[in-house]
């Protein structure tokens, strides 16, 4: 788990939805490898993965989802060591399976909004956006792709790569040229790390000001994602973590009355997107909350559901 947990802190597994598939993994491999004598010794090595995890990187509640169904099983009456392992496992293995069926009706979904010879603006990478984008230039709707950079870690060029390699014509463009740029699309289209009660959605810093610049230019923002992404506990008023990432990210320079900062994520109101495009549909971000809370069947008293949630807000980080 030790080197899961610091792949996904350096950013050698990112996008919220492979940093979930590696937790689920190694949650899976280590109740597979694990040697504990009883059932509640196995629960409190999962347990404390799950903190580890939990701790990784700030602003991921498709993570803390996973972790939250996993949890439920792990907290399930079970006497014997090999009868909770066997139920962990499956667990991991039907929950990952689900995840996937969910991911080709986001991309059914999210390729079925683009008009043909469409144009698409798109920000970082997305495993979701990408996902539709290549659906959508299979199914010959699309015509080509703009995508940032995306400073300071770059990730835009993995995006920039993926579609190059699969025959899609790419180009990307400094952070800084979104808005002149702009006008050359006919949607944008970014994924989610978390979406608030609100509707509101975190996402790659810089992609609330790209928002702007779309709207400026009648470009309609679309966003897609797993409903898994949805925060519960921003229902009772919590908010959302920003994760603020090391300053030599941005710059190694260090001198006296030179402060450097580095937020990985920020917020785009609900009032700027047009739909989220989920595995339940493309929703209104207003209605998303109600809609995927009663999915979730979350239980706010469960300690499996939400306290090793609270808890990590109290004291991570
Ligand atoms: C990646 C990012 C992505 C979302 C969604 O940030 O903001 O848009 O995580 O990705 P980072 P996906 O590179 O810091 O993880 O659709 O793959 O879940």
């Amino acid at each position: 788990m030790k080197k899961t947990v610091s792949d996904i802190k350096a950013l050698k597994i990112q996008g919220a939805g492979k940093v979930r598939v590696a937790v689920v993994e190694a949650i899976r491999r280590e109740a597979q490898e694990s040697r504990a004598g009883s059932a509640e010794k196995l629960r409190n090595e999962i347990k404390q993965g799950m903190l580890l995890f939990l701790n990784s990187r700030a602003t991921e509640p498709e993570m803390r989802t996973a972790l939250r169904v996993i949890l439920r099983v792990v907290q399930s009456k079970t006497d014997s060591a090999r009868e909770l392992k066997q139920k962990i496992i499956s667990a991991c293995n039907s929950y990952e399976s689900d995840r996937k069926k969910a991911l080709e009706k986001i991309a059914e979904f999210g390729s079925g909004i683009i008009p043909k010879g469409a144009v698409v603006f798109t920000h970082c990478h997305s495993n979701t956006v990408e996902e539709i984008l290549k659906r959508a230039w299979k199914e010959r709707r699309l015509k080509g792709v703009i995508c940032t950079e995306t400073r300071p870690k770059m990730q835009g060029r993995i995006t920039a790569e993926n579609l190059a390699k699969s025959g899609i014509p790419v180009t990307i463009i400094a952070d800084s040229a979104a808005y002149p740029l702009m006008h050359g699309a006919d949607l944008l289209i970014t994924g989610a790390d978390a979406i608030l009660a609100n509707g509101d959605v975190v996402n790659k810093i810089g992609t609330a000001q790209i928002s702007l610049a779309a709207a400026k230019e009648n470009v309609p923002h679309y966003v897609a994602c797993s409903s898994h992404k949805f925060d519960p506990l921003t229902t009772f008023g919590e908010l959302e973590i920003i994760e603020e990432r090391p300053p030599l990210e941005i710059w190694e320079k260090k001198m006296k009355h030179l402060k450097i900062r580095n937020p990985a994520f920020d917020i785009t109101r609900a009032t700027y997107i047009k739909e989220i495009i989920c595995e339940l549909g493309c929703l209104a971000p207003a209605s998303f909350a109600a809609i995927v809370y009663e999915r979730l069947g979350l239980d706010r008293h469960s300690e499996a559901d939400f306290s090793i949630i609270k808890l990590f807000r109290k004291y991570g980080k």
